[in-house]
């Protein structure tokens, strides 16, 4: 059990007493001079565990989103991704504010576009219309509740998209929780997408970085576009030592996130002026709603309790488990939510 039960986000796990060692001992050199030993055997360790051919390290999911988008599409060009894709809606605007990108969203089962309107929005491209230069998949998907995209869905899109020429990015910052909850492989995932980035900082603990992963091609005209947003990191061995770490020894701890997720979602479904369904909930991430109390009294609530949750609406929070958080401390927060909430006792 922790002091504070922070179940904001899996953004928030610290290093591990292991990561902190490595972080110290980490060969370096300038990285954006290309002699980094650290940071290069990361970026081939994780290429290897994809299938990829490179790997790139930046600092932030959002910067492996924008180097994908930037490095591959052009301005006026349109891109197609679901509705509550992260890369659209929480990336600051970054795919139009920096790269001028047109973007078509489309509705989605639990983070599944439908093939049939996937096909029917990509466009060559006219005197009129933007073309359509690539279509964005994100597994697993944050704002469906850590939903897992199923296989053949993206494998139709893939298909489609290879017969007319668009290329798949996939925002995998959570792959390694859709891999473990699907017993899909990460280069399954990977022969799909022409460019995709994974996140250290997220599931696996490190305390910052993402891989964006690809062809040579693809990752040479990334690392421009890395340079180009800032994100070329000099001594970065001292961070990229965390995330040879974070994939060596926390890629098998994940499923017990996912164990947490599910029991916290299921202890929260029994109390009232809460709505959710447990069964919905497939990795670390889950969406409740609350009808007791605003969402926003709900956070400070629990927050006063030493819990804390993220309002993402009016009426709904977020709650994510990872490997800061146990057993214990889902139980704590049942127990706080139950006390909080009116009508229980
Ligand atoms: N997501 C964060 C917030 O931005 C919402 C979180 O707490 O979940 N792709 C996906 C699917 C993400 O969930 C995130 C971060 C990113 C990209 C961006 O990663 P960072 O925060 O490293 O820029």
């Amino acid at each position: 059990m922790h002091d504070v039960a922070d179940f904001r986000s899996d953004t928030v796990t610290r290093p591990t007493t292991a990561m902190r060692r490595a972080m110290a001992e980490a060969e370096v050199g300038d990285d954006v001079l290309g002699d980094d030993p650290t940071v290069k055997r990361l970026q081939e360790m994780t290429a290897d565990l994809f299938g990829k051919e490179a790997g790139l390290y930046v600092p932030s999911g959002s910067m492996g989103n924008a180097v994908s988008l930037g490095s591959q599409v052009t301005a006026g060009d349109e891109i197609i991704a679901e509705e509550w894709a992260h890369c659209l809606n929480f990336e600051a605007g970054g795919a139009a504010g920096l790269f001028g990108i047109m973007t078509r969203t489309l509705r989605s089962e639990r983070g599944a576009m439908d093939p049939e309107e996937v096909a029917a929005w990509i466009r060559p491209g006219s005197l009129h219309t933007p073309r359509t230069a690539l279509v964005a998949l994100e597994n697993s998907h944050n704002f469906h509740g850590g939903a897992v995209v199923p296989l053949e869905n993206m494998q139709r899109i893939r298909e489609l998209c290879l017969s007319r020429g668009v290329l798949t990015h996939i925002d995998g910052a959570r792959i390694w929780n859709a891999s473990a909850a699907s017993g899909v492989s990460l280069h399954e995932y990977a022969a799909l997408a022409d460019s995709m980035s994974v996140c250290l900082s997220k599931g696996l603990g490190a305390p910052v970085g993402s891989v964006v992963l690809g062809s040579k091609d693809m990752i040479d005209r990334a690392r421009v576009f890395r340079k180009r947003l800032g994100g070329g990191m000099r001594q970065a061995g001292v961070i990229a030592a965390a995330g040879i770490v974070a994939l060596t020894e926390m890629r098998e701890l994940i499923g017990a996130d996912h164990v947490n997720a599910r029991a916290l979602a299921e202890g929260m479904a029994r109390l009232p002026g809460v709505e959710l369904d447990p069964a919905l909930v497939e990795t670390n991430i889950l969406f409740m709603r609350v009808t007791a109390m605003p969402a926003a009294a709900f956070e400070a609530a629990l927050e006063a309790e030493g819990v804390r949750t993220l309002a993402t609406g009016v009426d709904q929070c977020r709650f994510v488990c990872h490997h800061d958080v146990d057993r214990e401390d889902v139980e704590r927060a049942l127990e706080v939510m139950a006390a909080v909430l009116p009508g229980v006792n």
